[in-house]
């Protein structure tokens, strides 16, 4: 069954009522979260507590919630700027993330890194970019070398629809597709269509409108998905994962979704949509599709749900004092970590 959204066909691939939705609640209350972390970060940095700049997610969870739900604690992903839930969502904590955005030694890039920069090695995230399509070649090279390594992870690339439209996406795809042949390049693209590069909208920048298929062009299987519904996002993921890792080829998706709030801190007017296309958007909030969901399956009930915002206020607001608390680098951290030791 296909349906319309946004502008573009989109395949719906529910999951029925069962265990999955059960398993899905840790992912609902991350995304709760993660929606307050943004608000109040915003908050942050109108208070002049955050410099540099900073992008949020929110409108667009589902997407890197239904990734980072299938994959394993050893695979590895990458990502643009819009990068603060996609760490928390990999079990980063909320106040090494607020710390770095604060610029605090306590964050997780200490303080060197930013919004735009977050990296968390451990937990298998590889950055936060602020150039766009940067980490495009980075992502598939990483994805190579997981392979060359003889190991069976896997590598996700999450970007955006903006950034397809750069030389370092076309190099790179093209290179996973011919290392993809003998089974050497285990990378998953998922691109975030929200419909804008900053305030340019995807038919100003491009005629290909299905960016999905620009991929097939590579020689990449490809396909679409509503990107607002964290169980079809999820059960698509679960199948391109275990079909990536067990061919060694490459697969790419493009998520249907939207930025529910400005590109970044600046673009206070967004003069280049209007209010009725954002209200329309907000019916689709991949907050309140997945609560409905776990609600009808009888799985959240209203006292719970209450809980699981009181709760993700409450983390939020100990983030906060933690990263206003947490010191400063110290001058001497400057230069560590620009260039390999020794
Ligand atoms: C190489 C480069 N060119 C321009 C910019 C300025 N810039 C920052 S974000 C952005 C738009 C990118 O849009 P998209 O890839 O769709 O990501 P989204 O912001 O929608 O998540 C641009 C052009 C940049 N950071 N890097
Ligand atoms: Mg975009």
């Amino acid at each position: 069954m296909a349906s319309k959204r946004g502008g573009a066909k989109v395949r719906a691939e529910r999951t029925p009522a069962g265990p999955d939705l059960a398993s899905s609640v840790p992912w609902y209350r991350l995304m709760v979260l993660t929606r307050r972390f943004e608000d109040e970060a915003e908050r942050a940095f109108r208070r002049g507590k955050i410099g540099g700049y900073l992008h949020l997610y929110s409108g667009q969870e589902a997407v890197a919630a239904g990734f980072l739900a299938a994959i394993r604690a050893d695979d590895i992903f990458f990502t643009a700027y819009r990068d603060h839930a996609h760490a928390i969502f990999r079990g980063t904590p909320p106040q090494a993330v607020m710390a770095e955005l604060f610029g605090k030694q306590t964050g997780v890039a200490k303080g060197k890194g930013g919004s735009m920069h977050l990296f968390d090695v451990p937990r298998g995230l590889y950055g936060g970019y602020g150039i766009v399509g940067a980490h495009i070649p980075l992502a598939t090279g990483a994805a190579y070398a997981l392979r060359y390594q003889g190991t069976d992870r896997i590598c996700l690339c999450f970007l955006g629809d903006g950034a397809m439209n750069s030389g370092s996406f076309h190099e790179p795809v093209n290179m996973a597709a011919v290392w993809g042949q003998d089974g050497m390049c285990p990378i998953v693209y998922i691109v975030e269509n929200n419909k804008y590069a900053m305030g340019t909208s995807v038919d100003r920048s491009t005629v290909v409108t299905h960016l999905a298929s620009k991929f097939g062009l590579h020689g990449i299987e490809n396909e679409q998905v509503d990107g607002q519904d964290f169980l079809t996002v999820r059960r698509a993921a679960e199948r391109i994962v275990a079909r990536v890792r067990a061919t060694g080829r490459p697969y790419a998706i493009e998520a249907i979704t939207y930025r529910l709030v400005g590109h970044g801190a600046a673009d206070l007017f967004q003069p280049y949509r209007n209010k009725g296309e954002v209200e329309e958007w907000k019916q689709r909030d991949p907050i309140q599709i997945l609560e409905r969901e776990l609600h009808r399956a009888g799985v959240l009930d209203d006292a719970q749900v209450a809980a699981i915002h009181k709760e993700a206020e409450e983390k939020v607001a100990a983030a906060i004092k933690y990263a206003e608390e947490s010191p400063e680098p110290p001058p001497e951290e400057l230069p560590r970590d620009v260039s390999a030791q020794g």
